[in-house]
């Protein structure tokens, strides 16, 4: 402590000493303030060129450092097929916007040192110059409609709806848009409900009024299209397969925003939105891309046995400040080849049948007969086919034995 108040005492005495250099030094040059002030514009104006060649250099050299980071650049091209295009459309503005943004920091700071308060110079006194605001005013519309042209078609593009006629499907078989997947992504505060259409690929009507505890999408369970729809933790899409995801929100605004395919919509109560995209890449294929990158080949802080690029997932995140649990919306999103995503489709299970035969399904009364009717055939059923199984056994023995027999017997 004692420590403490001699250095702080050192300083003040310090700092009293040169104020009152200063003050002396002005006192001496009162006679010749403008000098004083002239010498202070150019040493401070000359500050300002260092800071801003040091600023540009710093821009350009953290870009470059952070490329491999960076959605678009390095080992982060898009992973669907609408994401190139949004992609190039980023880089042809950054290329505009770069040259405007260069040449307006440079001549701001190189005019606040050129034209600094001098001695004898008169500030230019012009009220309207024509070509000056022609060329300024030409210039920028023509570069703004060449972006404002190019961004509506590729919105147009990356916006075109599945056509009418084709066929929803819970694991399609095209590449074209002739099937496709629909899922539907319900955002609330703070998660996500995911549901597929299960295997007849129609997503049944909900409607919010039923919704409760157990049924959180206020599924229309009269529906029977409803009785497929599976929910999931996990979005497990196929690759190469068109998807369109209905998106949707229950309480406030929220937004289904997929980085790496370049997809991002906001989910809003009571007006349902969509996205069509299609996947390209699978998980597995993403992580080789980074697996070649320096950044991605170091071990991953919270899995320290594994480099940074195997344990990469893509994500859901949502991209719409929602409240304060907002950064638990995160999702995990895994894309993999048909058959994969076919074995995984089929093996999930229906929130039906938590309802099936209860008090909440209109259909109890067909379905406790069934139900009761299944346990009685399925039963025996099982119970026949082990016998089937345990005869295949000796059947093969006897086959393997014979040859080894008539060896024998012939010795
Ligand atoms: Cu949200």
């Amino acid at each position: 402590m004692t420590a403490i108040l001699a250095i702080l005492c050192v300083l003040l005495i310090g700092i009293v000493v040169v104020q009152i250099g200063k003050v002396t030094e002005l006192a001496a040059k009162i006679r010749g303030e403008e000098e004083v002030e002239e010498g202070t514009n150019r040493r401070q104006s000359g500050y300002l060129m260092v800071f801003m060649v040091a600023f540009l250099i710093f821009t350009v050299v953290s870009a470059l450092y952070y490329r491999n980071y960076m959605l678009g650049y390095g080992p982060h091209e898009s992973a669907s097929e609408h994401g190139g295009s949004l992609d190039s459309l980023f880089n042809t503005t950054l290329f505009f916007t770069g040259i405007v943004f260069i040449i307006t920091q440079i001549a701001l700071f190189y005019f606040a040192w050129k034209y600094r308060a001098e001695k004898g110079r008169a500030s230019l006194y012009m009220p309207h110059d024509n070509k000056l605001e022609v060329i300024w005013t030409i210039i920028p519309a023509v570069v703004m409609t060449f972006l404002v042209v190019g961004g509506l078609d590729a919105w147009n593009e990356v916006m075109a709806d599945i056509p009418e006629d084709a066929q929803a499907v819970l694991i399609p078989t095209t590449e074209d848009k002739s099937e496709f997947l629909e899922i539907e992504a319900t955002g609330y505060q703070f998660a996500w409900d995911i549901r597929y259409p299960g295997a007849d690929g129609l997503l049944g009507t909900k409607n919010f009024r039923m919704i409760t505890g157990t049924n959180p999408l206020g599924q229309d369970w009269s529906d029977e299209k409803n009785h497929d729809d599976f929910m999931t933790n996990e979005i497990v899409l196929p690759k190469n397969r068109w998807v369109r995801v209905r998106i949707t929100a229950k309480d406030v605004l929220h937004n289904f925003y997929l980085p790496h395919f370049r997809v991002k919509m906001d989910a809003i109560p009571g007006l349902p939105t969509y996205f069509v995209f299609k996947p390209t890449k699978t998980t597995e294929e993403y992580r080789e891309q980074l697996s070649t990158v320096a950044e991605y080949q170091v071990p991953d802080p919270n899995d320290p046995e594994k480099m940074l690029w195997e344990t990469f997932g893509y994500e859901l995140a949502c991209a719409e400040l929602c409240g304060k649990g907002h950064f638990s919306m995160r999702r995990a999103v895994r894309i993999v080849e048909e058959a994969e995503y076919a074995a995984w489709a089929r093996g999930q299970s229906p929130l039906y049948d938590s309802v099936r035969g209860t008090d909440d399904d209109p259909f109890q009364e067909e379905n406790a007969a069934t139900m009761e009717a299944e346990d009685v055939i399925e039963a025996p059923i099982d119970s026949l086919t082990l016998p089937i199984d345990s005869l295949t056994a000796p059947i093969d023995s006897i086959g393997m034995a014979e040859p080894t027999d008539t060896t024998g017997s012939t010795e």
